[in-house]
């Protein structure tokens, strides 16, 4: 049911990306451009060009303005491109003019990180989270300008049902989502039984933006074999080792899904029962990429994230990973762990800091040794 922007029996796709800067001072619109364009290529799109305007507002009708878009079908066609990857977010009206103008499939942000879920997940419960997404970001649609759904029909990229279609595609899909929610439901009850009662064990949760090192850092501290690579979300589906801190002290660390920004509210509510796992840690290491520029940005969505999560009371250690290539603009703080999952250095003193918390969590513990009176 997934669908996906690459479509494999059909050719490449080559998108012209279109986005309008607003030249505000306290959002750039380079790093954020830039992190659209990795999710495009994440799953499969080759980008063919940028056509970037700068405006104190988006045109309220086309987006950019009218002269720029008349210009864009002639550009398309030049470059052989047969998707239009818009930046900004769009009102209807907007998307229905550029859909008039230009006939190419419009993809969003959000489709962009739902294709790249939608791709990468692998356990039955990441499935289901990404279906439900897909179909709650569908129906969204459905409820504002209908034609979205012949775009959307058939996955993005491709033609899907015509409108005629419409009122039995709305129906299909509450039906559907009422299945997926009540699945959800039931793995997330099964979670719940499944969790552990607070032993002795320190519990840590890695949290922070995608491709900071998450999981190299758990590879790094448990001689672990998760898979890495450099895109956002290769992570989906939360795994937990059991790692060695000191004789007889072991934490259980476990690494999650990334966080982006303004992660779409889709995937936020989907992904809910995965991020409940966050509540159970003792202890969050909040991991930032010390050789981003775009870090100080990154980490203000990480907060926002945690902030929504209810998560900012949890006791957190900070650590800057990719030490190795350490850059001196990223606002690196006194109380925070430089260290490097690549080469190892500055992990000890991490691991000692978590010594000494496990050792609160032992305390905890009614089998732990106590004083008899
Ligand atoms: N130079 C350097 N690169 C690193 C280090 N740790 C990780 N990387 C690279 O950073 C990229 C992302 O690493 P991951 O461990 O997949 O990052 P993640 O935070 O788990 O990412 P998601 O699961 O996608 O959210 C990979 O290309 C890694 O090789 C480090 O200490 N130094
Ligand atoms: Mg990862």
């Amino acid at each position: 049911m997934a669908h996906s922007t690459t479509a494999t029996d059909s050719k490449p796709q080559r998108a012209l990306v279109v986005a309008v800067d607003l030249r505000d001072p306290r959002r750039p619109l380079e790093p954020e451009l830039a992190e659209f364009e990795a999710l495009a290529r994440a799953v499969g799109v080759t980008i063919c060009e940028r056509v970037v305007q700068k405006r104190d507002a988006p045109d309220p009708a086309t987006l950019v303005g009218s002269g720029l878009l008349a210009e864009l079908p002639g550009r398309a066609a030049a470059l052989d491109c047969n998707l239009l990857l818009v930046f900004n977010e769009l009102r209807p009206r907007q998307r229905k003019n550029i859909e008039k103008a230009l006939s190419l499939p419009i993809v969003d942000r959000t489709m962009l990180i739902l294709d790249v879920f939608a791709q990468r997940a692998r356990s039955h419960e990441g499935k289901l989270q990404v279906e439900l997404a897909q179909l709650r970001y569908r129906s969204t649609k459905l409820a504002g300008g209908g034609a979205d759904l012949s775009r959307l029909g058939g996955g993005v990229g491709t033609r899907g049902p015509g409108e005629t279609k419409l009122e039995v595609d709305r129906r299909r899909i509450a039906a559907r989502i009422l299945l997926l929610e009540k699945r959800m439901g039931e793995v997330r009850r099964g979670r719940a039984t499944r969790r552990r009662e607070p032993g002795t064990e320190l519990r840590v949760a890695l949290v922070g933006y995608t491709n900071v090192g998450k999981s190299s850092l758990l590879n790094a501290m448990a001689r672990s074999d998760i898979f890495v690579a450099d895109q956002p979300f290769a992570t989906l589906d939360p795994t937990t080792r059991r790692v060695y801190l000191a004789p007889g002290i072991f934490a259980r660390i476990s690494d999650t899904v990334g966080f982006i920004t303004d992660l779409p509210t889709e995937l936020v509510e989907a992904f809910r029962a995965t991020l409940e796992e966050l509540d159970e840690a003792d202890v969050l290491v909040e991991v930032l990429d010390a050789s981003n520029p775009d870090t100080p940005r990154q980490r203000a969505a990480v907060e926002a994230i945690l902030h929504d999560l209810h998560l900012e009371e949890t006791p957190r250690l900070v650590a800057f990973n990719k030490g190795d290539a350490a850059r001196d603009d990223v606002g690196i703080t006194p109380d925070a762990f430089v260290l490097s999952a690549r080469t190892g250095e500055g992990i000890d003193a991490l691991r000692a800091a978590l010594i000494e918390r496990a050792s609160d969590v032992r305390a905890r513990s009614p089998i732990a040794p106590q004083a008899t009176p």
